[in-house]
């Protein structure tokens, strides 16, 4: 079963740094889609398995974002 979470993220401005966001997430091990939203910041990710709130955390400050 497919698990949804949702984010939000601070600082995006362009379709550039959603596709860094997303780029980053998709990395996480049981990650299979990213959807984000650049307008309101809402990351939903959809994965395998419950996702590690700090593993989102550390794939979005490696795109040079922040959690909400
Ligand atoms: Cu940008």
């Amino acid at each position: 079963m497919a698990v949804e979470s949702n984010y939000t993220v601070t600082g995006m401005t362009c379709g550039h740094c959603a596709a860094s966001v997303r780029e980053e997430i998709s990395e996480i091990a049981g990650v299979q889609g990213v959807d984000v939203n650049v307008e309101t910041g809402a990351v939903t990710v959809t994965s395998d398995a419950d996702l590690d709130r700090a593993a989102v955390d550390a794939a979005v400050k490696e795109a040079g974002y922040a959690l909400a």
